[in-house]
C-alpha cells in the first residue's frame, strides 16, 4: 500500500519502516505524506496501543533529500506544506510513540526522532544537527524538542556545532532513554514496545496532553487542565480494573479503553 515506508499492526504495535535504504532513509515528498497518513491511521486505530518509528538498512533517517532540494525551493513552504502536518500527526498523537533509532539520525530525521516519546538507542545509532553544515537552521520542531529535553546551552552546542554524538553520548546528554546493544536489538526493542502496547493507553495519551499544556499553562489554568484530564481517565475501564485488580491483589488486565 505504501512505497516509501513499510506499516505493520502486530500485537497492538504498529510499525513505520522508513524504506529508503541506499539515502539512509532520506525524507522525500511521497514518505512524508505517507507517513502522515499512516500515523492518521494509527491515531484512529483502536487495536493501535503504541507506535515505533524505524529503519531499513544502517541508517535511521538522514533528513530531507538533499537530491531534491533546489534554488527555486521556498523552504519556508516546503515545511508549511510538508513537514508540518507530519510533524503535527506524530504530536497530536494520544499513545505512546517510541523511536527504535537503529542507526544515523540526522537533520529532519534526527527531528522526528525527538518527536518521540522515547528514544531507543542503538549502539550503532548516531545524531547530528545537519542543519547548519548547509546553511539552514534545524526545522521540524527541532529546537522546541531539543531545548526542552536538554536546555538552551547544549542544544545551541548541537545545532551550531553540528557534531556527530554517538549513542552513548546521546544518553550522557540525556537525550535517549537508553542503548542497546546490536544482538539484543529486536528483542528489547520488542519487550519495551509490547509493554507500552499492553498499559493503560488512554491515561498515557492524557499524560501526553498535560505535559504539553504544561509547556503553555499558567499554573493555575494548568491544575484545571489537570483535572479535566483525571475525570476523562477516572472514567476509563482501564481505571476500573487497575482499582479492581489491586483489590483482589492480581495482575491488572489493561485494554486500552
Ligand atoms: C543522502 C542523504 C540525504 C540524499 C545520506 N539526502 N542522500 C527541510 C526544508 C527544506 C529543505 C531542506 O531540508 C529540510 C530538512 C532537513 O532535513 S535539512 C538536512 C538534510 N540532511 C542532511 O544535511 C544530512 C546529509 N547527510 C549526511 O550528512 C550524512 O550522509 C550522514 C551524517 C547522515 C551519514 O554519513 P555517512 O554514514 O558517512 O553516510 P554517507 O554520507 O556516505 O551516506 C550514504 C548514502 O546516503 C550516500 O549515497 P551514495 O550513493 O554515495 O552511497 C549519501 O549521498 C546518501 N545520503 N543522506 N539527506
Amino acid at each position: 500500500m505504501y512505497e516509501n515506508i513499510q506499516y505493520t499492526l502486530i500485537d497492538g504495535v504498529a510499525t513505520i519502516k522508513l524504506a529508503r535504504p541506499d539515502k539512509l532513509n532520506a525524507f522525500n515528498r511521497t514518505m512524508i505524506r505517507e507517513i502522515t497518513a499512516a500515523v492518521k491511521e494509527a491515531a484512529r486505530d483502536e487495536k493501535v496501543r503504541c507506535l515505533v518509528f524505524t529503519g531499513e538498512g544502517r541508517g535511521f533517517c538522514s533528513g530531507q533529500d538533499l537530491a531534491d532540494v533546489d534554488k527555486k525551493m521556498d523552504h519556508g513552504e516546503v515545511l508549511r506544506e510538508q513537514y508540518r502536518p507530519m510533524m503535527k500527526q506524530i504530536m497530536n498523537l494520544e499513545k505512546p510513540v517510541v523511536a527504535a533509532v537503529n542507526g544515523v539520525a540526522a537533520g529532519a530525521g534526527f527531528s522526528l526522532a525527538l518527536a518521540c516519546d522515547f528514544r531507543l538507542a542503538s549502539e550503532k545509532s548516531s545524531y547530528v544537527n545537519a542543519f547548519i553544515h548547509i546553511g539552514l537552521i534545524p526545522d521540524s520542531g527541532n529546537l522546541y524538542f531539543l531545548q526542552n529535553l536538554v536546555g538552551y546551552s547544549k542544544a545551541a552546542e548541537i545545532s551550531i556545532l553540528g557534531e556527530k554524538i554517538s549513542a552513548d553520548r546521546a544518553l550522557q546528554l540525556g537525550l535517549v532513554t537508553k542503548v542497546i546493544q546490536s544482538e539484543l536489538w529486536d528483542k528489547e526493542v520488542g519487550e519495551f514496545t509490547e509493554y507500552l502496547a499492553k498499559i493503560p493507553t488512554k491515561a498515557v495519551g492524557l499524560i501526553k496532553r498535560n505535559l504539553k499544556q504544561a509547556n503553555s499553562l499558567s499554573f493555575e489554568k494548568y491544575l484545571e487542565a489537570e483535572a479535566q484530564g483525571q475525570r476523562i481517565a477516572g472514567l476509563t475501564k482501564d481505571h476500573q480494573e487497575g482499582v479492581q485488580a489491586f483489590i483482589e491483589k492480581r495482575k491488572p488486565v489493561f485494554i486500552g479503553s
